[in-house]
């Protein structure tokens, strides 16, 4: 059986929660063929709080894997994680364009949660005007959903709602904006904006820490749905069930980092 394929262009987490490690979990368990062109090394120091360091890869080599993928094989749905600098977001946007790239999920990553520290704001600024109006389905958190509809810190539903229109005014057919961390009344709420309706999806917040790769692995299930030809709003759904499904059995990998648990929908199935 031949399965649809993706392609997320995305760093190496090397503690594998997040980045491109989530991606291809996420692919596997969604039945979907993945691929990964890797656009920098994310690596942490255990003698140094987990401090994570960030190593960009060389443009010729992060060109070299997606024409590997997108002209030697081709892809149904791609996506867009971590992409760190303002010359690999130019790159990104150029293939977009040149391939034509469909289904494309851009997952707007500003932070690296372990870093706390934002990517510099040329790369907010790159991602707002490049890369998120390409994207057929992009989603920020409460802080890249501000920084993308500049707009000051979102604390409600109302502030959700703005940054949505705004961001799908610049040109991303939908907008998801994540309030999951937040809590809003007890519950998780996001809020999708196509253009003309302004959708809620919420869920019970589950009380964790062990979100580690929550962003990357949410938006990997909208990139595996899109493949199969579900709509947005049916891949965003069903990948707000996996991912509700993997944060309600997050784990500690060490005193540091907890990653959701990609198999635990399959499992509950
Ligand atoms: O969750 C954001 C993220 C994305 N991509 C990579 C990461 C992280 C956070 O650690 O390492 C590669």
């Amino acid at each position: 059986m031949s399965l649809p394929k993706v392609l997320t262009i995305a760093g190496s987490d090397s503690s594998g929660g997040a980045g491109i490690q989530a991606d291809l979990k996420t692919f596997q368990e969604r039945d979907v063929y993945g691929m990964s062109a890797l656009t920098l090394i994310v690596a942490m120091d255990p003698a140094n709080q987990w401090n994570h360091q960030i190593f960009p890869i060389g443009l010729d080599v992060i060109q070299a894997q997606i024409n590997t993928i997108v002209q030697g094989i081709g892809v149904q749905a791609a996506k867009t994680g971590m992409l760190a600098t303002v010359d690999i977001i130019d790159l990104v946007v150029e293939n977009v364009k040149k391939f034509n790239l469909q289904n494309l999920v851009v997952d707007p990553v500003l932070v690296c949660k372990g870093a706390d520290q934002p990517l510099f704001p040329e790369v907010a600024e790159a991602l707002r005007t490049k890369l998120v109006p390409l994207a057929m389905v992009t989603t920020p958190n409460l802080f890249e959903a501000a920084q993308l509809a500049q707009m000051p810190p979102i604390e409600t539903i109302e502030q959700m709602e703005e940054a949505a229109r705004k961001i799908q005014a610049a040109g991303a057919k939908y907008v998801v904006v994540k309030g999951g961390k937040h809590d809003l009344d007890g519950k998780a709420i996001d809020v999708i904006f196509d253009g003309e309706t302004m959708t809620h999806v919420v869920s019970e917040r589950i009380q964790t820490t062990y979100t580690h790769g929550a962003g990357c692995t949410f938006s990997a299930a909208i990139c595996a749905e899109l493949a199969k030809g579900a709509t947005p709003l049916e891949a965003i759904q069903t990948a707000k069930t996996f991912i509700t499904a993997a944060i309600a059995e997050g784990f500690a990998l060490n005193q540091y980092v907890g990653p959701t648990n990609h198999g635990a929908l399959r499992r509950s199935q």
